[in-house]
């Protein structure tokens, strides 16, 4: 398989030292260090497999928007939640390649489409197919995430020449049934197999700051880590709180806390690319350089990510020429 675009070939140098074999009490006592020898260890592993001075830009398009039937807490797109969100159909064709072009012209190597379903129909499947068609001929990587996914789904996907699809397990087994309760871990884990058994790659992730306990985060980076394969995008975010969910008013997770977690991450995964993903809008620009600095080597970039708001690109280029960070595929 491809390695990232731009990483050092980290997947092949080194597969043998990738391990598959964590327990919770072990990761739970990594992200307890002391800081300093945390970030020390993410640093020593992020630079073993990668540049730590490059980062790999994604952008988002919401396709498909709001009225989904699963009940997931922290969703402003559920049905379950009256957040006052408009529901819209799948986006036309046309519409969509704009956005990507767009997208590209502002430094993304790789376009995300997101459709809030529980899982697509064979027809919707269609018509996603010929959007990842259309992104792949403008020079793109292609992600969607479209929720669960039958074998025959998954085919279709590769066929179109899908390149990542995100599924996220969110959260740990024990926390998870607290969040979302119309579909089970073990739904989330056959459609992550079913992905990878089609040879599409893997982006799989989770959110911070729902009221889950520290031990919750270790379950959640090992079942990433002990995954068959790791998966080669782990998306870490930040709850966005949305007015109307369940999850709005929650107490807000201290921001070391997060940075341990990337670190941790950075730790399990080695080879893989860790995007600080959403709630990037409410951290300061030293946080955000912190989780840098722990291994995050992956950002979702423009203004907005599927219906919350995502910092201004202005911002981002800012910041990034204060860090000497490159994004990668553009003049790297
Ligand atoms: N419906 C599909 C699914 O759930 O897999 C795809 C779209 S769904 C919006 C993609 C991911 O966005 C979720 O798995 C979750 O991790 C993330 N997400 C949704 N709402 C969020 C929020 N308020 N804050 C942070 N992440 C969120
Ligand atoms: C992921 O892990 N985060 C992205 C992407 N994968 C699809 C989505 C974040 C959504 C944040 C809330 C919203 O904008 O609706
Ligand atoms: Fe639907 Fe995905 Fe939102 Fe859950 S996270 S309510 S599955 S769009």
């Amino acid at each position: 398989m491809r390695p990232e675009s731009n990483a050092v070939g980290a997947a092949e140098r080194a597969p043998d030292q990738l391990r598959h074999d964590w327990c919770i009490d072990e990761v739970e006592r990594l992200l307890e260090q002391p800081f300093s020898d945390l970030l020390y260890r993410a640093q020593q592993t992020h630079r073993a497999y990668f540049d730590p001075n490059e980062v790999q830009i994604s952008s988002l398009l919401s396709i498909k928007t709001g009225a989904c039937s699963e009940d997931c807490a922290y969703c402003p797109q559920s049905v379950h939640h009256d957040t006052g969100l408009e529901r819209e159909a799948l986006m036309p064709l046309q519409e969509v390649l704009k956005a990507a072009d767009e997208a590209r012209r502002q430094g993304a190597t790789r376009f995300c489409m997101g459709a809030a379903w529980r899982g697509p129909k064979d027809r919707d499947v269609e018509r996603v197919a010929a959007m990842i068609e259309g992104v792949k001929a403008l020079g793109m990587e292609t992600c969607v995430t479209l929720g669960m996914l039958t074998d025959g789904q998954t085919a279709r996907l590769k066929e179109a020449g899908l390149d990542y699809y995100n599924h996220n397990l969110d959260t740990s087994e024990a926390y998870y049934s607290q969040i979302i309760t119309t579909r089970t871990y073990q739904d989330r884990l056959e459609t992550l197999r079913r992905v990878r058994e089609a040879g599409i790659n893997v982006c799989c992730g989770g959110i911070l700051g729902m009221g889950e306990s520290a031990r919750d985060r270790a379950g959640l980076l090992v079942e990433l880590a002990n995954l068959p394969q790791h998966p080669e995008s782990v998306p870490i975010n930040l709850l966005v709180q949305v007015e109307g969910t369940p999850l709005a008013g929650t107490e807000t997770l201290d921001p070391f806390i997060f940075v341990r977690t990337i670190a941790a991450a950075r730790v399990l995964m080695p080879a893989s690319r860790v995007r600080l993903s959403a709630g990037r809008t409410e951290m300061s620009d030293e946080l955000q350089a912190l989780c840098f600095l722990a291994g995050a080597n992956s950002i979702f970039y423009g203004e907005r990510l599927l219906t919350t708001d995502n910092p201004q690109v202005g911002r981002d280029r800012a910041l990034f020429a204060r860090l000497g960070l490159r994004m990668s595929g553009v003049g790297a």
